[in-house]
């Protein structure tokens, strides 16, 4: 029997390669787009799969209540046959966010709305029209231990506490005590996978390992305007490939035992800084940065002695999560989850993708 997904967030970075991933082991998918004024091009993350004949895109905004339950209802129209057989159930992926940190700080209400009172919506809606016949995955995030971690460098798990500091993990610990309120009070299978930064050539421009390397691809192909501008690159952060863990969210939904679900930590065991990943994006071109100068003043230079990476004050945040190192062994026991992209071809894969798209505009 075909299985049905839910993916909300799928023009994003996970979004695009869960439903991919979906697709391919012959799900129909139907996905909550915001309405866009102009259609989607073809460089999204959708240019691979948006014609495949099992995925519907549906518009939907988080914004706006009604268009939440009015996509829940919409789908639930399609599924209905589906659902009236017994043990049937639709797997729904919450990846929908506005997921910027630093943007969290300059639209706060806006952030709180789409990423935790969006998600109520979302789940009262899913209630009403399903009942219990679906299961919950929420994309909860290392963001809501906050700097638990920065004085003893310790490794984060299930256990630890969480202490937001930034807007965004502010609503996204209020969604993750939402969907575990839903689970012990409703009943429902919801989960929330606590997953550390995950990275790829599909990441947003704005992060900042993706703007290394589209701000290094310039600089190789000679379309740079200047040195890359960055802010806070002593911040550490356990970084892993995108395209391993949309496969944790996935198996998160597939335990036999509903008795059994809980949430899980997603990270690699291993952490690096900000300036340690330009070190190697720019060892992957041949160039041995070298640096100079503290805090605001600090520079890289290239072995040319060129300034190819400078600090902007601009990037700095109110406060900033300075260490994160996760422990993920509970999923790799529980669920068999394993990680398989290291740090290096990680980031090596998205410098060598970022080039080519360069190479492709000049
Ligand atoms: P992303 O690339 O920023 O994608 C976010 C998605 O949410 C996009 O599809 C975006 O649509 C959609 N969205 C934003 N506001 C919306 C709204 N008002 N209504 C409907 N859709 C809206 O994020 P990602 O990196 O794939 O992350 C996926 C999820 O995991 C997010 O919830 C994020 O907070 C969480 N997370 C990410 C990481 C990570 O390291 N990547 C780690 C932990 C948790 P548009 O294209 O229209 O903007
Ligand atoms: O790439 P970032 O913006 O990711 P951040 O803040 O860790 O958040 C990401 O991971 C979270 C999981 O822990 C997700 F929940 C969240 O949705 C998002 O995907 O920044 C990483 C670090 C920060 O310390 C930031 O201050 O890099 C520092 N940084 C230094 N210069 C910069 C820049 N960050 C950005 N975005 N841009 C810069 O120029």
């Amino acid at each position: 029997m075909q299985k049905l997904a839910i993916v909300t967030g799928i023009t994003g970075q996970d979004g695009s390669y869960l439903a991919q991933y979906l697709l391919l082991k012959g799900y129909k998918v139907y996905a909550g787009v915001r309405r866009i004024s102009m259609p989607l091009s073809s460089n999204s993350n959708l240019k691979n799969f948006i014609n495949h004949p099992n995925l519907t895109l549906i518009n939907m905004d988080f914004l706006d209540s009604g268009s939440i339950k009015s996509f829940v209802e919409t789908v639930g129209k399609y599924c209905n046959g589906y659902l009236k057989l017994m043990d049937n159930y639709i797997e729904v992926y919450n990846l929908a966010a506005q997921s910027h940190v630093g943007e969290s700080f300059k639209i706060p209400a806006i952030t709180h709305q789409v990423n935790a009172i969006g998600v109520i919506t979302l789940l009262e809606s899913l209630r009403h029209v399903f009942n219990n016949r679906f299961r919950f995955y929420q994309a909860s995030t290392s963001e809501l231990y906050g700097n638990a971690a920065t004085v003893d460098k310790k490794i984060l798990n299930e256990e630890s506490e969480f202490k937001p500091i930034s807007p965004y993990a502010i609503s996204k610990l209020s969604a993750f005590l939402t969907v575990k309120n839903f689970r012990e009070a409703h009943g429902i299978y919801a989960v929330n996978g606590i997953l550390f930064n995950h990275e790829s050539p599909r990441r947003g421009i704005e992060f900042v390992t993706r703007k290394i390397t589209n701000g290094l691809a310039q600089y190789a192909t000679g379309q740079n305007e200047g040195p890359i501008q960055l802010g806070n690159i002593k911040a550490k952060r356990d970084w892993g490939d995108a395209r391993d863990y949309i496969k944790a969210m996935y198996m998160m939904l597939q335990l036999s035992d509903q008795n059994k679900v809980k949430d899980y930590v997603v990270a690699t065991g291993e952490t690096y800084s900000v300036k340690d990943f330009c070190d190697l994006a720019f060892k992957k071109i041949g160039v041995t940065l070298k640096w100079f100068g503290e805090g605001i003043h600090e520079v890289a230079l290239n072995n040319d002695d060129e300034v190819v990476i400078e600090i902007s004050s601009k990037f700095y945040r109110p406060s900033d999560v300075e260490y994160l190192l996760g422990d993920s062994s509970l999923i790799q026991t529980d669920l068999n989850w394993k990680r398989k992209n290291s740090f290096k071809t990680l980031v090596f894969d998205m410098v060598e993708h970022d080039i080519e798209l360069c190479k492709g505009k000049s």
